[in-house]
């Protein structure tokens, strides 16, 4: 009797009972068909993403932080930048992604880990678009941004126009170079060296190093569980030469200067280090050490004050011979300004588009008694792996100190 109830019910009852269903799938219907009619019609972005081979488990997404869609820059100085930043959730803590970031369809950065930022030094006012694109391992393209539209007004006497001209040829002999070099692209962007006309003065001072490249997108490479932030360790390096030697200058921030050694265990301490391929087109295939590697540190002294010194840990345990070194130290940071002679490094004749292995390092050590944290202008620093080495590119593009000063001073300098 139970049984024959509660059919009786169900008959009843079998319409108003799925009616809450019937409406929700017409509702669930009339959304997608709102969705695809609006949808061609809205100009945004993310409906016209560029058809990307999207792997299935995995959907990109990344967003600019800094710039803002249409901001505008007011500089007074062609010194001042442009800071980028971007978010992604997707590869913020996955390494086998990299971040090439676009300004007006020129590739000026390449990331591979968080935070995705730096800061871009436009070299001329003007509109500008900016948009990054996801790589994986194989360098192939799994997403690409939408362009944020941007703006740079640089007022003042120091935009002079053979300034910009000379930063598009720099670019476009720099781009030259790199089409037909073999060089580790995956591990770095390469570094370049401009010849220079008037050698800097070794004095731990900055002021000659205006109008050389500067490097600032060291990566935490050993031991980076330590690392915090760039006030614990990062850097700026700029060099140059010229057919006697090889110059640099390196500003590094580091909350706690520690040097306890010296000579031999300097890199132990807050350090600095080269590791350079001397001849990488020959050993290209070859990641072991060799005759004409070198890996060489520097200190800029140690705690009590004592001069800065060099030590050529490859291939000879001794300092570096003919080297010229000075130091700055001062509250969150130390300068090390050098010139090493070419003689030390017998298989390199300098020369305008002469490519080298090369990755520098900052060794940091702050409370214990020996190095916390390795950052690298290379994704690795495997001293035992010379493969892993970013690159080193010298160009000459003529004597840029002459023009800067012919352009700024023309006017004080006529009085004869
Ligand atoms: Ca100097
Ligand atoms: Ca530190
Ligand atoms: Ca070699
Ligand atoms: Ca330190």
């Amino acid at each position: 009797m139970n049984n024959n109830d509660k059919k009786l019910r169900k008959q009843k009852t079998f319409f108003l009972d799925r009616f809450p269903y019937i409406i929700f799938i017409l509702i669930i219907g009339l959304t997608l068909l709102i969705f695809f009619i609006v949808k061609d019609k809205l100009p945004l972005s993310f409906f016209s993403k560029k058809p990307v081979a999207v792997v299935a488990e995995n959907s990109f997404d990344l967003y600019f932080a800094s710039p803002a869609k249409n901001q505008s820059f007011d500089f007074v100085s062609i010194n001042e930048t442009v800071p980028i930043e971007i978010k992604g959730k997707d590869i913020e803590n996955n390494n086998n992604y990299n971040l090439n970031i676009y300004i007006n369809s020129k590739l000026v950065k390449t990331l591979n880990a968080s935070p995705f930022k730096f800061n871009w030094n436009p070299s001329q006012t003007g509109a500008y678009d900016i948009y990054a694109e996801i790589t994986d391992k194989n360098n192939k393209v799994v997403y690409a941004s939408e362009k944020i539209p941007f703006a740079v007004d640089i007022k003042g006497a120091n935009s002079a126009e053979s300034t910009s001209l000379e930063n598009v040829n720099i670019e476009e002999k720099k781009n030259k170079i790199l089409e037909k070099t073999s060089y580790r692209s995956q591990n770095a962007p390469p570094i370049f060296a401009l010849k220079c006309y008037t050698p800097p003065v070794i004095d731990g001072n900055l002021d000659d190093w205006n109008l050389y490249e500067k490097f600032s997108s060291f990566t935490p490479t050993i031991l980076k569980e330590n690392y915090t932030n760039a006030k614990d360790c990062s850097g700026v390096f700029s060099s140059c030469w010229d057919k006697d030697n090889y110059y640099f200058f390196i500003k590094v921030t580091d909350d706690v200067y520690n040097q306890p050694y010296n000579t031999n265990q300097i890199n132990k301490g807050d350090s600095v280090v080269f590791v350079i391929d001397t001849e990488l087109e020959k050993d290209f295939n070859i990641p072991f050490l060799n005759g004409d590697d070198f890996q060489i540190e520097f200190s800029a002294g140690d705690n009590s004050g004592s001069a800065p010194e060099s030590f050529v840990r490859w291939p000879s345990n001794a300092p570096l011979k003919g080297a010229i070194l000075a130091s700055k130290k001062y509250s969150g940071g130390y300068t090390i300004e050098g010139s090493i002679p070419w003689y030390a490094m017998p298989a390199v004749t300098a020369a305008d588009e002469l490519v080298m292995g090369f990755t520098v390092s900052i060794f940091d050590t702050d409370n214990m008694e020996s190095t916390e944290l390795v950052v690298s202008s290379s994704k690795q620093f495997d001293f035992n792996n010379v493969s892993t080495l970013g690159t080193l590119i010298l160009i000459d593009v003529g004597d840029l100190q002459k023009d800067s000063q012919s352009s700024s001073t023309t006017e004080t300098t006529k009085g004869n």
